[in-house]
């Protein structure tokens, strides 16, 4: 074990990403709020064939995959967490089992029933079976899954996701939003308690550290971003 101040000194920790992946925008948050520094690999998920080391270091061909303390780690919450035993501070789950299960509870929400059913690969293949159709998916499944998930925080909300604490919740919140917003044009107005958190999470440094633009593969070109994500 290391900890976040220990007295060993690990390797730069690597993080395979690509700037526009919800799954790396978690794990690069929770290095950000560690105040771990690590190498950033880009990888294009449109080109997957040409990263000869992608398929070898995660077998899904996957981001996010953190290479840290001579280890391989692949899927966003085994990964966060990994860094949150190893570096406890600041703690990203609630010392109270019900708020830790709440945390949890949406996290999973997010990351299980909502991110999978958006996802690009999901998206373009249906797109090309039916034209017009993988946009009209990823739409349905973001809002089906804000709708419960703006109920969720009505009942655990405070300052953030789950009381006043940050968690692996809010880790995983701002990159759905990303997606639903930039990525599918989902209409945020029925949403007020999932956009004032978001807003809360945007103003913090560790958050903003890890927004898309900011990933050294982003495209220069901001024009462009709605070829560059989507599958329209
Ligand atoms: N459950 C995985 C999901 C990883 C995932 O879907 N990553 C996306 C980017 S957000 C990806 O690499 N997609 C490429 C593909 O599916 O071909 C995690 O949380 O890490």
């Amino acid at each position: 074990m290391f900890g976040n101040g220990g007295l060993l000194k690990m390797l730069r920790p690597i993080l395979y990403s690509s700037w526009h992946s919800s799954c790396s925008s978690r794990v690069r948050i929770a290095l950000a709020l560690k105040k771990i520094d690590y190498d950033y690999h880009a990888i294009n998920l449109r080109d997957t064939e040409s990263e000869k080391d992608f398929a070898a270091n995660n077998p899904a061909k996957k981001v996010p995959i953190l290479k840290i303390n001579d280890l391989t780690l692949t899927e966003s919450m085994a990964i966060i967490e990994y860094l949150d035993e190893v570096f406890p501070e600041p703690p990203l789950l609630p010392k109270d089992p019900a708020q830790k299960a709440h945390a949890r509870a949406i996290a999973f929400h997010i990351t299980s029933n909502i991110q999978p059913l958006q996802n690009l690969a999901i998206g373009k293949m249906l797109d090309e079976k039916i034209p017009g159709y993988g946009l009209e998916w990823c739409q349905f499944h973001i809002k089906k899954g804000f709708d419960a998930l703006e109920k969720l925080l009505g009942l655990y909300s405070g300052t953030f996701c789950v009381g006043n604490q940050i968690t692996i919740a809010d880790i995983v919140l701002p990159s759905i939003v990303y997606n639903a917003m930039e990525k599918y044009s989902v209409d945020m107005t029925p949403y007020p308690k999932i956009a004032e958190i978001n807003k809360k999470l945007a103003e913090i440094p560790e958050f903003q550290t890890a927004e898309p633009a900011r990933q050294p593969d982003a495209p220069k070109d901001q024009k462009n971003w709605g070829e560059n994500l989507g599958f329209k």
